[in-house]
């Protein structure tokens, strides 16, 4: 039977480690082949059940040598669009001073504003392009990014601007998220609720008309704002279309678990301090545990997040970089890999479902990304290993050899 040409790729002469549901483990299939067509995943299985010869079925067949092919990575969650660094205050640190001291001090997320207030839309996406790249090469094909270093409409919407052009420039997926409510801007100290209401009445409005989110967050915390302030943002986002979630009990438990999962969002995320009631409430609201062992291990925390309780409780677990200049300059999601396994407990196969399948289930995008399987888009990561816990075990080595993003190879 000829099947002429019905894809327009197949990957074959490898492993697939396709994460599937319904399948254990990795979701192996050794001697595997995955076919793309207009960008989706037209047949994925042992390369001997293929319908035909290769040649007769795609119009390109690609050889994986032995190496090993994944679900394009996602970070679904980064603070990648800033300006200027933290170095200053992280050698303060190291010369005894706290993230909150420096934070209550005027310094913290409030220097990363000063220094984002003044970059220019160009400046901000340049340096962001850099750290996409950074993440590209080790296999990922989805981002998130927030706002949040704004804190005035102006810059808010530069930094998503920003971060949307992103995706028009670089072959990546990006979620945009808005987080206004990241910490209460200089100007407002004393005038709160005026900060909230210009988030409710303003920011809001202007970057959902703009179609610059598609989400909207919060930092629940002593230093930055209460869960009834938290719930009143997200709130007022949800009204306005956007999907939810939440930066809960990262510093404090502040019961943003719970609340998290109360609201319906997608996600909580560090949640370092959060109580058995909340990891029950996110368990039943199905709200995706975002882990962000970058900053656990930048700030020197000696509190994990209850990974056991999440596990037992069956809430997904999804791990991400949280790039950003104050907590967690992490520029890697291999590094974030290795970082959940070792200091939060994770399996090497947890890890990976969590910057795959899990990731994706925290964006919202499940049905379409985060594991081989028909239908999805065919965005793939090809890694030099001989077996993808490989993937959290090197450490500072990138096995990444090849990236494709809707069915196609993109330069390295
Ligand atoms: N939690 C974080 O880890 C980042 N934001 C947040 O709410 C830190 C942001 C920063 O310190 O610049
Ligand atoms: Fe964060």
């Amino acid at each position: 039977m000829s099947t002429a040409l019905t894809w327009d790729r197949v990957w074959l002469g490898g492993h697939l480690a396709t994460l599937a549901a319904g399948r254990e483990g990795y979701g192996e299939i050794l001697n595997g082949a995955l076919a793309a067509r207009r960008g989706k995943i037209a047949w994925v299985g042992p390369e001997g059940d293929l319908p035909g010869r290769p040649e007769d079925l795609a119009k390109e067949v690609l050889d994986l040598q032995g190496r090993w092919l994944t679900p394009g990575l996602v970070d679904c969650h980064t603070h990648m669009v800033f300006a200027g660094d933290r170095s200053g205050e992280f050698e303060a640190r190291l010369r005894g001073a706290t993230y909150e001291e420096i934070a209550r001090g005027g310094g913290g997320i409030r220097t990363t504003m000063r220094a984002t207030r003044e970059a220019s839309e160009d400046d901000l996406f340049r340096e962001a392009s850099r750290r996409l790249v950074a993440l590209q090469t080790e296999g990922v094909t989805t981002v998130e990014v927030k706002s949040g270093y704004g804190m005035e409409t102006g810059t808010e919407l530069r930094m998503l601007r920003a971060a949307r052009r992103l995706a028009r420039d670089h072959p990546v997926r990006v979620q945009t998220t808005f987080l206004g409510a990241h910490v209460l801007p200089p100007e407002f100290e004393g005038r709160r609720e005026a900060y909230l209401d210009l988030i409710r009445e303003e920011m809001i409005p202007q970057v959902v008309k703009e179609g610059l989110a598609d989400a909207v967050d919060a930092f629940c915390d002593e230093i930055a704002f209460t869960p009834e302030e938290c719930r009143s943002v997200l709130l007022a986002g949800r009204e306005a279309g956007l999907a939810t979630r939440l930066h809960a009990d990262q510093l404090s438990d502040q019961g943003g678990a719970a609340l998290a999962a109360r609201l319906g969002a997608r996600s909580a995320d560090h949640l370092e301090r959060t109580s058995p009631e909340g990891v029950a409430a996110m368990a039943s609201a199905g709200t995706v545990a975002v882990l962000l062992p970058g900053a656990f291990y930048f700030l020197k925390e000696d509190h994990p997040p209850p990974v056991s309780r999440f596990r037992e409780a069956g809430v997904p677990m999804a791990v991400a970089t949280d790039m950003n200049p104050g907590s967690s300059p992490l520029n890697s999601i291999l590094t974030a890999m290795n970082l959940s396994c070792l200091l939060m407990g994770l399996t090497p196969e947890e890890a990976l479902r969590g910057v795959t399948v899990h990731g994706a289930r925290a964006l919202g995008l499940h049905q379409v990304l985060g594991s081989l399987e028909k239908g999805k888009m065919a965005d793939l990561a090809i890694w030099e290993v001989g077996h993808p816990r490989e993937l959290s075990y090197w450490m500072g080595r990138n096995p990444c050899v090849g990236v494709v993003k809707d069915g196609e190879p993109t330069p390295s």
